[in-house]
């Protein structure tokens, strides 16, 4: 090599090593979907591959389209019906200015060794954005092994978020998602059954004793568990109203029953307005459906509506909806990337219509 290309060889080392340095200060980059067929890869293809990822809460801020995601990681604990295999530990937040398009992970957003309150398992997280600032919603246990919802503040959708020092106050169970309504007031609904805990508040107290009675996590007669809803604060970091419970009625209005395991709530709840109508989203658990009900205030109640999505590979379902570019869209998981380990997800997104009734048509 003479000294001309000697330098040039130089030179072309130190760039890629201080890209290498960038990249790893940063933690932020840009997957390109493989495939170059834009239909197939927004039904079928994970959005990422490099994480595992799960339970998507899409949104749309500053113009671009952002994804609060859990982060799945490996372990060796058996799946049980507690969900201590789903041991996630932080977020990352991912943004994309298209469907279909690159996608940007932007890095770890919130790690739990950040937040004072928590002991384990970062589940289903959501965001919202209010006066141009961005909250990041989530539960983990507390150090007493008690479900709690947290809140985390950035200046920017991706994050990193600043955790508060304590868990929201009167918060419980898991799975929150926050809705922003037109008038600016602002909502959180959360709740999750078995796992989620919900089944030991229905005094408004934390009871241990009644996760499992008679070898039942739930009601098997009566009225389902119902998830809940409060209103937030002006700066959004507490609830300024009680913990309501979010009621899901059937056609002839009474409350779904507990033994409805193909339509009462277990976990993942979503909240969307369209055409002036809210739609309450959840997951059936057990029976592994997307379903929706419908009601004329964020409050409810709502009346069941029919499903979103069939069961996809893997034990638990769980998405998002979203209004992007003029288009609806569901976001959700499956296991397809794991081989379908159920605690290894990923995310994917579909296009989702509504018939002239604004129901819901169901994703093929
Ligand atoms: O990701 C952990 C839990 O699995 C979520 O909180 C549930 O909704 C289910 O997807």
């Amino acid at each position: 090599m003479d000294k001309p290309q000697f330098i040039s060889f130089f030179y072309l080392i130190r760039a890629v090593l201080l890209r290498s340095v960038t990249y790893a200060r940063s933690y932020s980059y840009t997957c390109y979907p493989k495939s170059p067929d834009f239909t197939f890869r927004m039904s079928d293809q994970p959005l990422v591959t490099h994480i595992f990822t799960a339970d998507p809460s899409a949104h749309v801020f500053n113009g671009k389209l952002y994804v609060y995601p859990s982060h799945d990681v490996a372990t060796d604990i058996q799946d049980n019906d507690n969900g201590d295999q789903y041991a996630m530990e932080d977020y990352h937040v991912f943004s994309m200015e298209s469907i279909g398009g690159p996608v940007t992970d932007h890095g770890v957003a919130l790690s739990s060794s950040d937040v004072p309150w928590v002991s384990k398992q970062m589940w289903a997280p959501d965001a919202a954005e209010k006066n141009g600032k961005f909250y990041l919603y989530f539960p983990a246990r507390d150090k007493d092994g008690i479900f709690r919802v947290g809140v985390a503040v950035s200046d920017k959708p991706e994050g990193p978020f600043k955790p508060e020092e304590n868990y929201i106050k009167g918060s419980y169970s898991i799975d929150p998602a926050s809705f922003v309504d037109d008038d600016g007031e602002a909502y959180l609904y959360f709740g999750g059954i078995w796992g989620g805990q919900l089944q030991c508040w229905s005094s408004g107290e934390f009871k241990a004793d009644e996760y499992e009675v008679d070898g039942e996590k739930e009601p098997k007669t009566g009225p389902a568990l119902l998830p809940r809803v409060a209103r937030l604060s002006e700066d959004m970091l507490s609830f300024k109203s009680e913990v309501l419970p979010v009621e899901i009625l059937d056609e002839s209005g009474q409350l779904l029953a507990a033994s409805d395991h193909d339509r009462r709530f277990f976990e993942a709840a979503w909240l969307h307005k369209y055409n002036g109508l809210y739609y309450f989203s959840y997951s059936t658990g057990d029976t592994h459906f997307l379903c929706y009900a419908i009601g004329t205030s964020p409050l409810g109640p709502f009346t069941y509506g029919g499903k979103i999505l069939d069961p996809v590979l893997g034990w638990t379902t769980h998405h998002s909806i979203v209004e992007f570019n003029g288009k609806w869209y569901l976001f959700h998981h499956d296991t397809t990337l794991s081989g379908g380990k159920n605690h290894l997800r990923c995310v994917k997104v579909k296009e989702i219509f509504y018939d002239e009734n604004g129901k819901i048509k169901l994703v093929s």
